[in-house]
C-alpha cells in the first residue's frame, strides 16, 4: 500500500448523484469534522441516523436551499467514518452550490472512489467488494449486475477466504513439522501433506474457472465474425442485433471496415465484429480491410466462421487455432439443411445452420455461444463478477502451487515449501487485500501454544 493510499484526517466531499436535472441530489461529507461541518450548514445538531428536515445555509448565512441531512456515525457507515448526506434539490447549480459552502466549511473535495477507498481501508469491505461495487455500477445487463451484487456482498471473498484458510492449515502444520526436525520427515511423509496440497489445487482450479467466467460477464464478450466475401457474415450481424446496421449486398468485398456492435444475448453483452471477408483482395481498401480482418481475430473470445450452405466449394479461412469457434452454415433457406446444431466433418466441432434472412437457426447459434463461452444458466459455476486482475492472480497462483508440487514431489523439503506456500499465501492475498504476515504467525501460535 503506497502512502497516497494512507488514510488521511481530511473529511472529504463529492456529489453522489449524477449530474444534471433530477428530483433530488445527494452531496456526501466523510471524516472527522463531517457532523460539524453538517451542523455548521444546517445551523442545528444532527442526530444519529435521524433525517432532519432543513436548510442549508451558506457563509453569507442566506438559506440557498432546503432538503434532508443524514447523520450517521462511524464505524457504523459506508466508509467506517463519520458521514453526513446532504440531500437538497437536483439541480446543477444548486448541487454546485452546496458542495462549495461544504469546501467553504473545510471538506476537501474527495478523489474519484475515495469513499470506497476509505471503507477498503478502514475494513468496511475488501478489495474484491470494492471492486465489486465499481462493477455493479457499471454492469451492461442484469445478469452481469446480478453478479456484481453478489461480489459487494461478499461472494468472491468468501471463495477466496474459504481457500485462504485451507492455506493456512497448511502452512501451520508444514511449519509446525520444520520447528521439530526430528519428526519432520514422518510428518511431511505422511500423506496428508499431498493430499491437502491436491485439495487445494482442485479448489484453485474450479475458483478459476468461476473467476474467468466472471470476467468474462463482467468485461463483456468479443466474437469475431469472418470467412470468404459473400457468406452472409454481415447479414448475421444485422440478424443478431435485429437491426440495419451492416451494409450487405450481393457483391463480394462489401465489406472493408470492421464493424463493432454490442448486443445482449441471453443477458451476457457481447462485442461481435463484423469483417471483411477473406480472400486475394482486389485493391488497396480491400487488403487493408483484410488486414483488419486478421488483426481482428486476436481480440476474440470466439470466432464465427460462417460459410454459404448451398457453395459447392466450401473454402475455409480458419485454421485451427486456442480461440474457440464455431461454423455457421448460412443460407439454410436456400440449401434445405435442417436448422440447428449438427455434426460436422467439415469443422470437427461446433456446427450450426441458420439463415440470416429468415432468422432460422439464430436461437440455436445463440444458445451454442452462451455455451463455449461457458456461461450457461445450468452450467454455470460462477456466481460473482470477477476482474482480469483476479483472474491473472489466481492464474498466477495455480501455477505456483503447480510448481511448488512438483518441487516436493520431488525432494520432499518441507522448508522449500513453506516458503513456496508464503509466496502463494501472498499472492493469493493480493486479490482481496487483506494479506499480512500477522495474520499467519497469529494463527500458528493460536493453534500450537506448544508446551515442549
Ligand atoms: N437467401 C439468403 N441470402 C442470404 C443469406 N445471408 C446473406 N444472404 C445474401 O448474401 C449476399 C451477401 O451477404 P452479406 O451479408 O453482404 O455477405 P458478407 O459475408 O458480409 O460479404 P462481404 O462483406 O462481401 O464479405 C447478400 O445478397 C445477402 O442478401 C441467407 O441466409 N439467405
Ligand atoms: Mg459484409
Amino acid at each position: 500500500m503506497t502512502d497516497s493510499h494512507a488514510l488521511d484526517s481530511d473529511t472529504i466531499v463529492a456529489i453522489a448523484t449524477p449530474s444534471g436535472r433530477g428530483g433530488i441530489c445527494v452531496i456526501r461529507l466523510s471524516g472527522p469534522a463531517a457532523k460539524s461541518i453538517g451542523e455548521h450548514i444546517t445551523h442545528r445538531p444532527l442526530i444519529p441516523r435521524t433525517p432532519v428536515f432543513t436548510r442549508f445555509i451558506d457563509q453569507n448565512n442566506i438559506a440557498i436551499d432546503e432538503g434532508i441531512a443524514l447523520y450517521f456515525v462511524g464505524p457504523a457507515s459506508f466508509t467506517g467514518e463519520d458521514v453526513i448526506e446532504l440531500h437538497g434539490h437536483g439541480g446543477v447549480v444548486i448541487s454546485d452550490m452546496l458542495l462549495e459552502i461544504c469546501l467553504n466549511a473545510g471538506a476537501r473535495l474527495a478523489r474519484p472512489g475515495e469513499f470506497s477507498e476509505r471503507a477498503f481501508l478502514n475494513n468496511k469491505m475488501d478489495l474484491t467488494q470494492a471492486e465489486g461495487l465499481a462493477d455493479l455500477i457499471d454492469a451492461p445487463t442484469r445478469r452481469a449486475a446480478r453478479q456484481a451484487s453478489a461480489t459487494l456482498r461478499g461472494a468472491f471473498s468468501a471463495a477466496v477466504t474459504d481457500i485462504a484458510a485451507q492455506l493456512i492449515q497448511l502452512r501451520v502444520y508444514i511449519e509446525a513439522a520444520i520447528d521439530f526436525p526430528e519428526e519432520e520427515i514422518d510428518f511431511l511423509a505422511e500423506g496428508k501433506v499431498a493430499e491437502s496440497l491436491s485439495a487445494l489445487q482442485n479448489a484453485l482450479r474450479r475458483l478459476l474457472v468461476s473467476a474467468r467466467q466472471g470476467a468474462l460477464m463482467n468485461r463483456g464478450a468479443q466474437i469475431v465474425i469472418t470467412g470468404v466475401p459473400n457468406v452472409g457474415k454481415s447479414s448475421l450481424l444485422n440478424c443478431l442485433a435485429k437491426d440495419n446496421i451492416a451494409i450487405v449486398t450481393n457483391i463480394p468485398g462489401t465489406t472493408r471496415d470492421v464493424i463493432r456492435q454490442t448486443i445482449t444475448v441471453q443477458g451476457i453483452a457481447i462485442e461481435f465484429s463484423d469483417t471483411a471477408g477473406i480472400r486475394d483482395a482486389r485493391d488497396e481498401i480491400e487488403k487493408e480491410g483484410i488486414h483488419r480482418a486478421h488483426n481482428e481475430l486476436h481480440r476474440a473470445d470466439i470466432i464465427i466462421e460462417v460459410i454459404d450452405d448451398t457453395a459447392t466449394n466450401t473454402t475455409k479461412v480458419l485454421t485451427p487455432s486456442e480461440t474457440p469457434s464455431i461454423c455457421v452454415h448460412n443460407k439454410i433457406d436456400l440449401s434445405g439443411r435442417p436448422a440447428g446444431t449438427f455434426d460436422s466433418e467439415l469443422t470437427q466441432g461446433n456446427a450450426v445452420g441458420v439463415s440470416a434472412t429468415t432468422g432460422e437457426g439464430i436461437a440455436a447459434l445463440e444458445q451454442l455461444i452462451v455455451e463455449c463461452l461457458g456461461l450457461t444458466d445450468t452450467g454455470i459455476t460462477s456466481a460473482f463478477s470477477a476482474r482480469e486482475r483476479h483472474v491473472v492472480a489466481l492464474q498466477q497462483t495455480t501455477e505456483l502451487l503447480e510448481q511448488a508440487i512438483t518441487q516436493f514431489n520431488a525432494t520432499g523439503e518441507g522448508e522449500l515449501l513453506a516458503e513456496d506456500l508464503r509466496v502463494i499465501h501472498e499472492r493469493l492475498g493480493s486479490i482481496t487485500g487483506t494479506f499480512g504476515a500477522d495474520d499467519l504467525l497469529g494463527e500458528i501460535f493460536a493453534s500450537f501454544c506448544i508446551g515442549k
